[in-house]
């Protein structure tokens, strides 16, 4: 029987505890009932909404840099659909300052959909994490906001796939009902990993197995297949994790999360500007 994992921990794949995603592509013109959406479920997944032609070209560059650092190979990228002779036009800075990585989540649809869906103008922060996640790997149970919840909290994510990611291969999994935990979101849910007088206890993830906070405070963990053009949005306070990548092909899942937040509001220093601080020493509190 079909199972999934998480940081090797099942799901309980009873239909009240595990399902699919829904898609909100029916409210794209609607940006209030958008943002009524996410007030619902926490999340909203829009199908196809990504040029895919601009996500293709951020995979093809990540991957040829991939090649450069010696983590795949020709025929890996050949596999991918990858043009070889890309290899000599891709620019040679990092992972995640590449042209087309940029090009992808900070302009675009991307940004037009931030404007219209904060009914101001939204702003990016510059930092921009690109996954590279192999067979075996996984993202345990957490909040964004123990990461970044130093400025504005409208502050969404933005999960995006940089190729087919389907639950065998990785795909991010929101617990649904998570938005509303409250007594979660004001205990765990209100530290700064950063700052050690609130985290005492927790790394960052709250838990790496997903029942643990379902037994606790309920909701349905959903996922889907997700294909390349896929775009997952959600709140700071959307609890989530990965699946396992248990890819047959061995497929290595590449894939980003950015942020976006009005731009007249607060940003969170460690994430903004030309070489943001992060989690180094600069970013701790005591
Ligand atoms: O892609 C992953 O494994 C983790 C992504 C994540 O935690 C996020 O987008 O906030």
């Amino acid at each position: 029987m079909e199972h999934w994992t998480s940081c090797k921990n099942k799901f309980d794949l009873s239909p009240d505890k595990f399902g699919e995603l829904r898609s909100s592509n029916d409210l794209l013109t609607n940006p209030d009932a958008l943002r009524q959406r996410v007030a619902e479920d926490g999340y909203l997944l829009l199908r196809g909404f990504l040029d895919k032609n601009k996500v293709r070209a951020a995979r093809n560059e990540l991957l040829v840099k991939m090649e450069r650092n010696g983590s795949v190979d020709d025929d890996y990228l050949e596999r991918e659909g990858v043009d070889l002779s890309l290899k000599s036009e891709v620019n040679t800075k990092s992972f995640r300052e590449g042209d087309a990585v940029r090009a992808l989540t900070q302009g675009g649809e991307m940004m037009a959909f931030y404007d219209q869906f904060f009914a101001e103008p939204a702003r990016v922060l510059d930092f921009i994490w690109v996954r590279v996640v192999s067979i075996g790997a996984a993202t345990g149970c957490h909040f964004d906001w123990v990461y970044m919840g130093r400025g504005s909290k409208k502050l969404h994510t933005s999960w995006t796939p940089l190729i087919d990611v389907p639950k065998s291969g990785g795909a991010l999994a929101v617990l649904k009902g998570s938005h509303q935990f409250s007594e979660l979101i004001s205990t765990y849910g209100s530290i700064d990993v950063d700052d050690e007088r609130s985290n005492k206890k927790f790394g960052g993830w709250y838990t790496q197995d997903p029942l643990e906070v379902q037994n606790q405070f309920g909701g349905q963990w959903q996922t889907t297949d997700f294909e390349v053009g896929d775009l997952l949005i959600f709140s700071m306070h959307t609890m989530h994790c990965s699946l396992d990548n248990r890819s047959s092909d061995s497929r290595i899942r590449l894939t980003l999360d950015t942020r976006y937040q009005p731009a007249s509001e607060p940003a969170d220093e460690r994430w903004i500007g030309d070489n943001p601080i992060a989690h180094s020493p600069a970013a701790k509190r005591r």
